[in-house]
């Protein structure tokens, strides 16, 4: 089920043998997003090892590590459509007619507004499809139904990326991943499975806690940190920024892969926090030039079009390079991938989705797939 490639070569190239699922984003990426290289079923992470010290020395290869299993992902899928339905039938009743006429596009407007698309989202969406009708002459309300799901794909593919350790250049050792978001997002959980898959993978890990700010947010990393055998770095009542120095230090010193750092749940509009989340991101890059090299947001997918408020509001501040949407298993409706791949668009720069979260298992996490969302969405 998880799936990742250690890349010896510039990651320009895709691993052979895998579906080229990743295709080219349309638009600039955050900036300092590493270059997409590979992409697999299940939780994908794409690993650029660094050149080997004599030039020439090593021939571009993509190692497998742990092969995919489709079976794992099929079942994540069903249960991703099974939480979407609420919303999916509220969108496909609107194709149950026999005719494509105004009322069924403004029946189409309201759905998509009511499953958090958002409107100008909702409005992208409609424009294109409506053209895609006209351009293909359909005349059967099944057959809009599967434009929209094309046009939807096509919308919410910009944000389909995997997670590269390493940096495009390999060179980014250990990769420093600082996670972010509101309170109770999934930040502490989603880093948890993360790290199993990643220690799972033969990388060596290091958890820093620098949500410092409840002693038991300092335990729950502990634990997940038990569970996989991995280091962590915290202090008791310490100061986040000098807990996530430290652990980028010492990820250096040990050799580590990948550090990431915990953060305390916080509202945006808590200007102080902010600024403390911006005093942890300056610290980090004082440990290591360059790092993090990715700040993630975790987002509650049940939030809505406060969702979006929240990428814009932690992009603006830390300048954001991969999201994780956590529990689209309950009430969320989904649209809101929507919502944000069109404000990506329109800010010509796309802040990707690294990981969707169905559950609080480890499986459930895993990595988004334009597509497959569109379906689970709309099948
Ligand atoms: N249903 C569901 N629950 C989830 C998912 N991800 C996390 N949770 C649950 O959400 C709750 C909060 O998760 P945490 O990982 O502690 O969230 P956090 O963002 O670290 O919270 P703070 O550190 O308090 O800000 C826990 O009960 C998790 O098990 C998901 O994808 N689906
Ligand atoms: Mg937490």
């Amino acid at each position: 089920m998880f799936s990742f490639f250690k890349k010896k070569s510039p990651p320009s190239v895709v691993a052979p043998g895998l579906p080229e699922s990743a295709p080219t984003p349309a638009l600039p990426a955050a900036p300092t997003l590493p270059a997409a290289a590979a992409v697999g079923v299940g939780v994908a992470v794409a690993v650029a090892a660094a050149p080997a010290p004599q030039s020439g020395a090593a021939a571009p290869v993509d190692v497998p590590v742990a092969a995919p299993a489709p079976e794992a992902r099929s079942g994540w899928l069903s249960r991703l459509a099974q939480g979407l339905r609420k919303t999916g039938a509220g969108i496909t009743q609107v194709f149950t007619g026999t005719r494509i006429d105004e009322a069924l596009y403004e029946d189409l407007e309201s759905a998509l507004l009511l499953a958090d698309t958002g409107l100008p989202a909702t409005q992208f969406l409609l424009t294109d499809l409506k053209r895609r009708v006209k351009e293909t002459k359909a005349t059967d309300p099944a057959a809009v139904k599967a434009l929209l799901a094309d046009v939807l794909t096509d919308l919410l593919r910009p944000l389909q990326r995997p997670l590269v350790i390493g940096g495009a250049d390999g060179q980014a050792s250990p990769t420093v991943i600082m996670v972010t978001g509101v309170n109770g997002a999934g930040k502490t959980t989603s880093i948890g499975k993360l790290t199993r898959y990643l220690a799972e993978a033969d990388q060596k890990v290091l958890l820093a806690a620098a949500d410092t700010f409840r002693a038991a947010a300092r335990e729950q990393l502990a634990v997940w940190a038990g569970r996989n055998r991995v280091e962590i770095v915290s202090q008791e009542g310490g100061d986040p920024a000098a807990v996530s120095f430290d652990a980028v230090s010492a990820g250096r010193a040990r050799g580590c892969d990948v550090v990431i750092a915990d953060t305390a749940g916080r509202l945006p509009t808590q200007v102080h926090l902010m600024e403390e989340l911006k005093k942890i991101q300056r610290t980090i890059a004082k440990a290591m030039p360059g790092a993090p090299h990715e700040v993630l947001l975790v987002v509650d997918g049940n939030t809505g079009q406060n969702a979006l408020a929240q990428v814009k509001s932690f992009d603006a501040a830390l300048g954001l390079t991969g999201l994780v949407v956590t529990k689209l298993d309950g009430t969320a409706k989904g649209g809101v991938l929507a919502a944000i791949a069109r404000w990506g668009a329109e800010q010509q720069r796309v802040v990707p989705v690294y990981f969707i979260g169905i559950g609080e298992k480890l499986e459930d996490l895993q990595t988004f797939d334009a597509r497959e969302f569109a379906q689970a969405l709309l099948d």
